[in-house]
Order: C-alpha cells, then sequence, then structure tokens
C-alpha cells in the first residue's frame, strides 16, 4: 500500500494507483475530460492537471503513478485558472448550441464549465470551425460542431469493438474526428453499436432520433400502436430519473408506456423465450445431424453486421433465428394481428432497446414476415427517457403496472438476455432439458456469468461433450472468431454480443458521466438487476413459459417447423 497526502489529507491506496484514482479514493473529484478507463487512457486534454511537491512542472492525475510519502494538491488557484482555461480554448471552438442540444444538461463539458465559472464563450474569439452533420447512418448522427476532440469515440471504436473507423482527420486547428477519406459513416463498416455515443461527453455523437415518428403514430386515432421493451431497458431508464444505476423498473416501465398512449404494452422478455425454443432446436438439429458448428447466436445486430463485414465465412454458423425484437414485431404481425382480427396496416410496431444498432436491424432485409417491416421503429432507452420526461410523468412515484397478454409473460431464462451470457445460460437451460429428457437440478450456470470478455465451458450432455464460448465485446469476439476459424478450438455452441458486458452497456442506454464510469462497473450493476428479476422468477426455463407454449399449440406447431421457419428466422449477405 500507498501513503500520501491530497489536498491536506492522509489516503491509503494500492500500489499501482494514480493520482485521479487516490483522489476519488478520498472523495476528490479531479475533473477530467479525454479520461475514461480502458477506452481512453491518452493523458491530452490537461483538464485534470495536479500539483505534486517536488515534481517537474503540472502533472496528469489520470496517468500519473502515486508514490510513497507524495504530496499532492487538486484545488488551486493556479490549478483552476489552467482549467478555466482548457475550458475557454474548447468553447472558443465550439458553436455553444446549448438548448438544441441532445446532451443539454447531461454535458460534461456544460458541467465543469459551471464548476469552473467560464461564462465568457468567445474568451479566445477567432475563426470557428464549421462542419455538415453526418446522418447518414441509420442509428448514429456527428456533429462535429459539437466535437473537443477528446477521441473517447476513437477510443471505443478502437480499442473495445476493435474496428477504428473514426479517427482524427488533419492536423493542429483542422483537425476533426471522422472516418477514413471523410467516408459518410453508413458506407463505412460502422457496426451502429453506438459505443462512441456512450463515449462521448458531449453533443457530438447521437441516435438517430425515431420520437417524432412515434408520438405522430400514437395521435393517430386509425393506428394501433404496440410496444416491446427490451430485458435491458428495465435495469437502464430509472438512470434517467435520478435513480442509482441497476434499479429494476419494469413495472413503471409499463405504466408510463400505457400512460404514453401505447393500445399494448408488450415485452421482448416474451420473444426471447420464443427465441430459445427456436435456437434451441437449431443447435440440437445441428449437433445430431452433422450441422455447421459451433452455432453462433444471431440476436445482437452489431454483431451480424460485424460478422457480414469481417467473417463472412463463419456466416453459415450464425444462427438463422430472427433476434427476439424481430420475432415479436413478427409474431405481432401475424399470430397478433390473426388473432385479434386486426388488420395489419393499422398495426404500428414499436420497440425500446438499449441499442443503437436496433434501429438498422428494423430496416434489414428478410424483416417482414407479414409483407411489411416486422418493426416499425426503434427507440433506445434514452429517447423513452426524454419521452416520458416531455409528458411530465412522475416515473419514480408511478404506481407498477402489468404488461399485457398475450406476449407479456416471461421466464427468467428471457430476462437474463440482457446480461453476457444470458442467451448462452437460457438456450442451455432448454437444451439440456431437451437432449436428457430429465429436469435440471440446477438452472444456474454460473460459468457463463460476469462480465469478462470471454468466457469458456463445458457441460457433459446426456453423454455429448458441450463447449461453450461467450464474447462480449467485438475486440473479445474477434480472439473467439479467430480461434474458431483457425480450427484452435472446438466449441459447440458461441454467444456473441457486440458490446462490453452485452445489451445492460449497449450504447443506447443512459449516459453514464465519466466521473462515475471511471470508477464503478456500470455493466456488473445493470445485470445483477436482471439476474435479480431471473431469481426471482417462478418459472425460470423458457420452454415452460405457458404464452410460448399456447403460441406453438395454437399456431407454430413445433419449434423449428415450416411456419416458424417463414416468419421467426431469416437469412444473411455476404
Ligand atoms: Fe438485447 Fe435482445 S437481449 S439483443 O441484448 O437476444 O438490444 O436487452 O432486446 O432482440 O431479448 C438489446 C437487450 C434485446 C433482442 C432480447 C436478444
Ligand atoms: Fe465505431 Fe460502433 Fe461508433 Fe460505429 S457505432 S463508429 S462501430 S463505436
Amino acid at each position: 500500500d500507498i501513503k500520501l497526502t491530497i489536498d491536506n489529507i492522509e489516503v491509503t491506496v494500492p500500489e499501482g494507483s494514480t493520482l485521479l484514482d487516490a483522489a476519488h479514493a478520498a472523495g476528490i473529484d479531479i475533473p477530467t475530460l479525454c479520461f475514461l478507463r480502458d477506452v481512453n487512457e491518452i493523458g491530452a486534454c490537461r483538464m485534470c492537471l495536479c500539483e505534486v511537491e517536488g515534481a517537474r512542472g503540472l502533472v496528469t492525475a489520470c496517468a500519473f503513478p502515486v508514490s510513497d510519502g507524495m504530496v499532492a494538491h487538486t484545488n488551486t488557484e493556479r490549478l483552476r485558472e489552467s482549467r478555466r482555461k482548457t475550458l475557454q480554448l474548447i468553447v472558443s471552438d465550439h458553436n455553444m448550441d446549448c438548448l438544441a442540444c441532445v446532451r443539454n444538461n447531461n454535458c460534461e463539458l456544460q458541467k465543469l464549465c459551471k464548476r469552473y465559472g467560464v461564462t465568457d464563450t468567445d474568451y479566445y474569439a477567432g475563426k470557428k470551425n464549421s462542419f455538415s452533420v453526418d446522418a447518414s447512418s441509420k442509428s448514429i448522427v456527428r456533429d462535429n460542431n459539437k466535437c473537443i476532440l477528446c477521441r473517447r469515440c476513437v477510443g471505443a471504436c478502437e480499442n473495445l469493438q476493435g474496428i477504428g473507423v473514426i479517427g482524427a482527420n488533419n492536423r493542429g486547428f483542422d483537425t476533426y474526428i471522422g472516418s477514413t477519406f471523410d467516408l459518410p459513416l453508413a458506407e463505412t463498416s460502422c457496426v451502429n453499436c453506438g459505443q462512441c455515443v456512450a463515449a462521448c461527453p458531449v453533443g457530438a455523437l447521437y441516435e438517430k432520433d425515431s420520437t417524432a415518428e412515434v408520438k405522430a403514430a400514437l395521435e393517430d386515432p386509425d393506428k394501433f400502436v404496440v410496444v416491446q421493451a427490451a430485458p435491458s431497458v428495465r435495469v437502464g431508464l430509472g438512470e434517467c430519473f435520478g435513480l442509482p444505476i441497476g434499479t429494476v423498473v419494469e413495472g413503471q416501465m409499463s405504466a408510463a408506456l400505457h400512460r404514453l398512449g401505447f393500445d399494448r404494452v408488450f415485452d421482448t422478455n416474451f420473444s426471447a423465450d420464443l427465441t430459445i425454443l427456436e435456437e434451441a432446436h437449431e443447435l440440437i438439429d445441428r449437433v445430431q445431424n452433422g450441422g455447421a458448428l459451433p452455432l453462433i447466436t444471431s440476436c445482437s445486430p452489431g454483431w451480424i453486421k460485424y460478422c457480414e463485414h469481417y467473417y463472412p465465412d463463419l456466416l453459415p454458423n450464425v444462427s438463422s433465428c430472427k433476434s427476439p425484437q424481430q420475432m415479436f414485431g413478427a409474431v405481432v404481425k401475424t399470430y397478433y394481428a390473426e388473432t385479434m382480427g386486426i388488420p395489419v396496416d393499422k398495426i404500428v410496431s414499436v420497440s425500446v432497446m438499449p441499442c443503437t444498432a436496433k434501429k438498422f436491424e428494423c430496416d434489414r432485409p428478410d424483416q417482414d414476415a407479414a409483407g411489411v417491416q416486422d418493426v416499425d421503429y426503434s427507440l433506445t432507452t434514452r429517447e423513452l427517457g426524454s419521452l416520458i420526461n416531455e409528458a411530465g410523468i412522475d416515473f419514480v412515484n408511478l404506481p407498477e403496472m402489468p404488461y399485457d397478454s398475450p406476449l407479456g409473460d416471461y421466464t427468467g431464462a428471457g430476462v437474463i438476455f440482457g446480461a453476457t451470457g444470458g442467451v448462452m445460460e437460457a438456450a442451455l437451460r432448454t437444451a439440456v432439458e431437451t437432449i436428457t429428457g430429465e429436469e435440471l437440478e440446477c438452472v444456474e450456470f454460473t460459468d457463463v456469468r460476469g462480465v469478462e470478455g470471454v468466457k469458456e465451458a463445458s457441460y457433459n450432455v446426456g453423454g455429448l461433450e458441450v463447449n461453450v464460448a461467450v464474447a462480449s465485446g467485438l475486440a473479445n469476439a474477434k480472439k473467439v472468431l479467430d480461434a474458431i476459424r483457425s480450427g484452435e478450438k472446438n466449441y459447440t455452441f458461441v454467444e456473441i454480443m457486440a458490446c462490453p458486458g452485452g445489451c445492460v452497456n449497449g450504447g443506447g442506454q443512459p449516459i453514464v458521466d465519466s466521473s462515475v464510469r471511471n470508477f464503478v462497473d456500470v455493466r456488473a450493476l445493470r445485470a445483477k438487476g436482471l439476474y435479480e428479476l431471473d431469481k426471482n422468477k417462478p418459472l425460470r426455463k423458457s420452454h415452460e413459459n405457458p404464452e410460448i407454449i399456447e403460441l406453438y399449440k395454437s399456431y407454430f406447431g413445433e419449434p423449428g417447423s415450416e411456419k416458424a421457419h417463414h416468419i421467426l428466422h431469416t437469412k444473411y449477405v455476404e
């Protein structure tokens, strides 16, 4: 351990800590802008400069290792003046269009300007850069007029996802963040994951907003507007209303969606259960009949696009199952429309997802079981938060409401989809019972839980050796995919989620300030909420969901039936 003094307080911290860590341990928040742990550790923005007695000049706290007996100061007038200057320089080349900004009130630059009393936005008045906004992508908008060149987005794309389609172009005053050859984002290999959006401290990156279209549908008396909400939204949405990270707000969310005027409020967890029936069937079929193995999950649209760009040779391994979002949309416009006698062209199908890539997924080809798009609009958790806020709904104090039935009931297996390893565990619960014909003694497959980037396990299932791997974050997925490609690993079943930690940490979830994200594991806190929900469910295996049993009995017949294939499965493009 190391003992040091920060702002007249004695602190003891583990070896290897930086001054930023040590100050945090002492309850002091040193301001940062470019530093995002494990994403961008370049020590470039100079916001975190501090004084260390005996050191030459000021030090960058985010990178400076502490040592025994060190004496540091984080809040002297010299430092405050330096931070003011840094901020003044940034805002002098920023369009300061705060009122029209999606990050108004949730912007790290705005917060720091307030904290250091920077109000003179033209202190260094002069030429400002002016950029056109890149709205080419179906998921992400890039507005360089707000960019502060912190490079957190660049780090997210490169280090978390291993993609690196955005980087700094030009030099000096002309520097801007863009794609190679300045291509529109839609023409690059961007997979729409939104990890760059979640990393952005300001309003330079945000999702393509679909709230106007959804509000118009809700106002239209001729439309029957249904909504489904993804597993992870219920452990993220509360953050939009000041609740602690990972708070479960399932019942409040249903109540809010009803109040917003949706005609039916359904649950993607239901179709997660449905996905398991189809995917477990596909797995068993491939194992027994010599199909392409490993089978790889298909529910994460960022991962699908990545596979199409970088591993097209592995597309035969990817499950043909549509994602739960798309299965839901397909079931609403076929089974539900037919059973309830609602004309398909009256139905507007909306989803709420922790994801930006789901917007892209809605528009993919062969996602139109009833001849029209399965899902019409996909909103992020943040967009739903803004609709609820605009409606003046007192979210935190809302009396809880259940989800509508049918298509609203789920088992514990469906809800854990949102955490990395959840789809694997849910599939194992069903596949193992199907193969062995015996009831599982313990439904918890803890080897595949947790936030590690790559997890592996082996199970003996009725004499059959089943090797599984789970990867989240595309840089981690790459390791698993390369091992499959080279033949080094012999997996039976592989789960891949594009975002690190899975959907709970999706690019559409509420954005967590770096001053928090640098010190807590947001992924683990949100995942905990999902596993709690699972634990408290009376039914924890997808094939025991009574609404799913009924759906097969009255409509699809068996998992993998011709009708199921037509409605619930899809193809990919090489
Ligand atoms: Fe997910 Fe999904 S679990 S991708 O991670 O599989 O976005 O939460 O809705 O579709 O269910 C996201 C989350 C979903 C889907 C489900 C899957
Ligand atoms: Fe990179 Fe994902 Fe952002 Fe696209 S959406 S630029 S892949 S981080």
